[in-house]
Parts: structure tokens; C-alpha cells; sequence
């Protein structure tokens, strides 16, 4: 049955959380995940009344020029920056995203990127799969840095930084972090984190995990001259942003010892990643999959279609997206609640 509104879902998603959109809309979803054009994004975006999109897409004033059609956006993502939140704001279209449900899950993954990055976990792997521990292993082979008991930096503490910072009490680390505003008193106390200027956090920190979100002012936030100011046993962590690092100089500290290794689940231009990288043991690398665990990828769409439906006027919280990021589109945005 055709129903009144219609929305395009710009990749495959879990067949339950379609079937709760198809209650309400006409559902059109992409069967094989790529990456859209600017121009493909524009045409299917000018056929429908709303939009469930993911970080790849990038939804700008080109794209939605003209567009007298579409009412909202949802983004599969807590991080915002393929959204630009003024031009969709100036058009009346409502624009969500995906917070807090990714919290823990995105927490756990830092925490295995940088246990695996000390201890070497994915190059002793490589080496044993390719037959090497036949050829005997030295008493003083694959040392890695410890984890337990060292200082632990924050870069950037929301909710997920201070999921992170809440789990180094069972390692008895300290934490220390940095960010643009200080926490209330309660919450540092809750995560017995410490706030210092960036700079101290880049000298005292043993161990830095990244957590910033992306924009203008955070591009290249760690470059040689941070990298410089770190110490050579410090594992690096990005769970952030590509573009939040300078991939380049990370690549040159870790081949020259300046930093003793990295866990990147983040790059800059990505799906490609720095050829120096790839090069490199003494970097951990996975393809952006800190929110990808079965219960929180599920949570995260279904966060996703909630919030699309109530913008387009649906559901139980019709008319107040549970995460709307810009509620001073509604002004032009014609929602009837
Ligand atoms: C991605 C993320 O959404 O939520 C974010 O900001 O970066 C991730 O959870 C996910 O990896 C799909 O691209």
C-alpha cells in the first residue's frame, strides 16, 4: 500500500528496523553499500520527504539547493561533520544523529585498540600465522609497553571520553584530560579524571586516546608538533576523526620511535589509508568499527529511523526527534504534532 510519505535509506540496514519504518512511509533502500555521488545524492534526495543517511554521504547547500521536498535527516552516526548544519537549518530540514547509544561499545573498542597496540597483539598474530614461531622466539621478543598503572590521556571527554576514562580505574591508571570546557566537579569525580592544559596532557600522558569531534579548529589537533611533545613508550589511540591526526607525521614518529605505537580505527580520506601506515607493525589498524557491535549498530539504526519518523510526524514521539541537532530548522519545518 502506498502511504503518504516516502524516505531512501542510503544503504542496507537491519531488516527490523526497516520494517518499522515501512509501518509509517514508503521505504526506499539501497541493496549494496557505496558511496554516493554529490549527483546521486541530490536526485534521490529530491523524491523523498526524509532521508536515513551515513557518514559517507555528504548532505551540503549544493546538494539539497532547491530541494522543496525533503523535511529531515538522519544520520547513522553520533559524529555530524558530513552534515552541513547550517544549510539544512537555513532549508527547514531537521538533521539527527545517534548519540549516547554508541557510548560503551565505542569506550570497550578504545580500550581494545590500545591493549592491542601496546602488547603487539596484531603483528604477533601476523607472525604466527605465517609459521614464524616454528623458527623458535627469544625470552626478549614482542615486548610491548604496559598498559595497567600508567598515566591515561584524554583527548576531548564527552560522554564517550568519559566512558573510557571510567574503565582505567580497573587498570589503576590515573586519568588525565584535556578538553575545551571543564567537566563539573561531580563528573571528574566520577571518572577520577584530571583536567590539564593540552599541552601537559601531551607530555604526562603514557598512554593518549583521542576522542574529538571533528571541525575546523581540531584539524591536524595532533601533528609533528604534538607528536614531538609525547613520550617514545606512549601508544596513541584514535577513535575520533580521520583528519584529527596528521597521518603523515604519525607514520614518520612511529618508524622513527618518537611514539611507540598507534591504534587507528580512523584516517584521514578514508576508506583509503596512508601507504605509511599500512607499512608499519607497530600500528593497529581497523576500518572504523568502534560503534560495530551487534546490540549498538542495531540501537544505533533504530535510533536512526525514530528519529526520522517522529520528524516526518510518526510514531510515539511524533514531531520531537529524540535527537534532533538543530531545533531552530523547525521554525521553517512544517511537522504537525
Ligand atoms: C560510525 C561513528 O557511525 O557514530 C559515529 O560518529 O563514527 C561511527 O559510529 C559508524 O562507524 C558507521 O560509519
Amino acid at each position: 500500500m502506498s502511504k503518504s510519505q516516502s524516505i531512501w535509506v542510503s544503504r542496507p540496514l537491519f531488516p527490523e528496523v526497516l520494517a518499522s519504518l515501512a509501518q509509517y512511509v514508503d521505504v526506499h533502500v539501497e541493496t549494496s553499500e557505496h558511496k554516493h555521488t554529490p549527483e546521486e545524492l541530490r536526485e534521490k534526495l529530491a523524491e523523498v520527504d526524509g532521508a536515513i543517511i551515513g557518514l559517507s554521504d555528504r548532505i551540503d547547500d549544493k546538494v539539497i539547493a532547491g530541494n522543496r521536498r525533503l523535511r529531515a535527516i538522519a544520520n547513522l552516526a553520533v559524529g555530524y561533520n558530513n552534515l552541513d548544519l547550517p544549510a539544512l537549518t537555513k532549508a527547514g530540514i531537521l538533521a539527527t544523529n545517534t548519540p549516547d547509544v554508541l557510548n560503551e561499545t565505542t569506550a570497550d573498542y578504545a580500550w581494545a585498540l590500545l591493549l592491542a597496540a601496546a602488547r603487539r597483539v596484531s603483528s604477533a598474530e601476523r607472525w604466527l600465522r605465517a609459521g614464524e614461531w616454528r623458527g623458535g622466539m627469544r625470552f626478549d621478543d614482542w615486548l610491548g609497553v604496559d598498559v595497567h598503572g600508567k598515566t591515561l590521556g584524554i583527548l576531548g571527554m564527552g560522554r564517550i571520553g568519559q566512558a573510557i576514562a571510567r574503565r582505567a580505574y580497573g587498570f589503576g591508571m590515573p586519568v588525565l584530560y584535556h578538553n575545551r570546557s571543564r567537566l563539573p566537579e561531580a563528573i571528574e569525580r566520577e571518572c577520577r579524571a584530571e583536567w590539564v592544559e593540552k599541552t601537559a596532557l601531551l607530555k604526562r600522558a603514557d598512554h593518549l586516546i583521542l576522542v574529538l569531534p571533528y571541525n575546523a579548529q581540531n584539524h591536524h589537533a595532533i601533528g609533528a608538533p604534538e607528536l614531538a611533545l609525547m613520550k617514545p613508550t606512549a601508544v596513541l589511540v584514535n577513535i575520533a576523526r580521520g583528519g584529527i591526526v596528521d597521518d603523515a607525521a604519525l607514520a614518520v614518529a612511529l618508524r622513527e620511535g618518537r611514539v611507540a605505537a598507534a591504534g587507528l580505527d580512523v584516517f584521514e580520506g578514508e576508506p583509503a589509508v596512508n601507504p605509511a601506515l599500512r607499512e608499519l607493525n607497530n600500528a593497529v589498524l581497523s576500518p572504523h568499527i568502534a560503534s560495530a557491535s551487534a546490540d549498538t549498530r542495531r540501537a544505533m539504526a533504530q535510533l536512526a529511523a525514530d528519529n526520522l519518523l517522529a520528524a516526518l510526524g510518526y510514531g510515539p514521539s511524533a514531531g520531537h526527534p529524540p535527537s534532533l541537532l538543530n531545533p531552530e530548522a523547525r521554525a521553517r519545518h512544517d511537522v504537525e504534532t
